[in-house]
């Protein structure tokens, strides 16, 4: 889907001439988005680039004039870094070695009476750092403070999204709905709900829940059905249903049910879009194709729940990803808050749904695993993997 300008985080990269604000950007896309050069005023007029920066979805970023600029044309030029702001959701401000400036404090100041979230990066730290009374300063006024050395440093992509991901507010850590841009007013949607021996008695779970809700937030019509009666439901409906939602344990059968023309994703690869990143975790699940013998992959759930027979994350993908693959695969598992530290063994990271989490968690972890260059999915992504349906499952999200 198109992502309109409106909907596109806008991330303003400010501070004084030749402090490095045009090599961070470049360093983040790892290309030549702006020209870099010693010469002190390089950058002379807002550079703005639609990019995609993963897992944090589409951005602006603006590559400005130094704020210390001067002459006629220098304070036309700061006028102009400074205009950035009235579209600025997040704010990269940038400094060196250099002291601190009354145009630096002027910049806090304004970021603060626009409640803009600040992220300041002390560049150029392989020559030296500032002195600590500015570096107090710094750290005083911003919400998060990194130091780099643009030049040299290989994770500034990652250093950078880490810490946007900690400061940037829900409005774009959360998508706007669970169905937003798949469904439209009017249209049938029916939910295949198993209720089998997992299923809670007396009740049906948080992520059917929610679904049933966005439905209803959509003004479209939700009809719920078992799979035994997928069928006979389909034929009551006068016109076709627009998007079958199954449990991911049904997903086979209701694949074979349905007829080709008709979309089916399941209620785990809607939360791998709410609580995730459907691309990340569609390039993680085609890994496992790549799995030899002895390869690890790491379950990742996050809450406790006590584990039942045939419980998804020990006994069904683990069962599943053997038939697929036919290797010899080790499994281990984490809970709740814990993801550990060398995830470098790992071939994958399977996460679970992430109903009890929030986004802002699960995207820190996916940061996590693609700066180790270790894969990472979840659970519904998988099993429509390990089914050969994933194609299919993924298409209501490619129109
Ligand atoms: N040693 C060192 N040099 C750096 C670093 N980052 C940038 N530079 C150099 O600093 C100079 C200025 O970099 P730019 O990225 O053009 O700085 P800028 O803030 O965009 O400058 P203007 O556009 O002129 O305001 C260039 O020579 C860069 O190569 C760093 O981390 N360490
Ligand atoms: S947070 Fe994860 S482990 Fe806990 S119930 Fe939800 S999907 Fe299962
Ligand atoms: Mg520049």
């Amino acid at each position: 889907m198109k992502e309109t300008r409106g909907n596109r985080l806008h991330i303003a990269v400010l501070g004084k001439m030749n402090v490095g604000k045009s090599s961070i950007i470049n360093a983040l896309f790892k290309q030549e988005v702006s020209i870099v050069s010693d010469y002190a005023g390089t950058t002379t007029d807002i550079n703005q680039k639609a990019m995609e920066l993963l897992p944090i979805g589409p951005i602006s970023i603006m590559d400005t004039a130094g704020l210390d600029d001067f002459g006629k044309l220098g304070e036309k030029r700061v006028k102009k870094s400074l205009e950035t702001l009235d579209r600025t959701d997040v704010a990269i401000v940038v400094f060196d070695y250099e002291k601190i400036k009354n145009c630096d404090i002027e910049l806090f100041q304004i970021l603060h009476k626009k409640k803009i979230p600040i992220l300041s990066i002390i560049n150029k730290i392989d020559i030296k750092k500032p002195e600590n009374k500015d570096l107090k300063f710094i750290e005083s006024n911003s919400n998060t403070v990194l130091e780099l050395c643009a030049t040299k440093d290989k994770n500034v992509t990652s250093k950078i999204k880490q810490a946007l991901i900690s400061i940037l507010s829900d409005e774009f850590i959360n998508p706007p709905s669970l169905l937003n841009g798949i469904i439209n007013k009017d249209d049938k949607i029916i939910l295949v709900i198993p209720i089998d021996k997992e299923a809670p008695k007396g009740r049906i779970i948080l992520p059917q829940v929610q679904t049933i809700r966005d439905i209803l937030d959509n003004k479209a019509i939700g009809i719920v059905c078992n799979v035994d009666n997928l069928n006979k439901t389909i034929d009551s409906l006068k016109t076709k249903p627009k998007l079958v939602i199954t449990d991911s344990q049904a997903f086979r059968e209701v694949s074979n049910i349905l007829a080709k023309d008709i979309q089916l994703t399941s209620f785990s690869i809607l939360f791998a879009k709410l609580k995730g990143d459907l691309k990340t975790f569609e390039m993680g699940a085609n890994i496992i194709d790549e799995m030899k013998d002895g390869d690890k992959i790491l379950i990742c759930e996050s809450c406790s729940h006590h584990p039942v027979e045939d419980d998804i994350g020990r006994v069904k993908i683990p069962k599943l990803i053997k038939n697929y693959t036919n290797k010899k695969i080790l499994f281990e598992h984490v809970s709740g808050h814990i993801f550990p530290e060398n995830i470098e063994k790992y071939k994958l990271i399977i996460h679970c749904g992430a109903c009890m989490t929030n986004r802002r968690e699960v995207l820190s972890r996916i940061e996590k695993a693609n700066e180790c260059k270790v894969g990472i999915t979840n659970y519904g992504i998988t099993i429509a993997k390990c089914l050969n349906i994933l194609k299919r499952a993924l298409e209501p999200f490619k129109n």
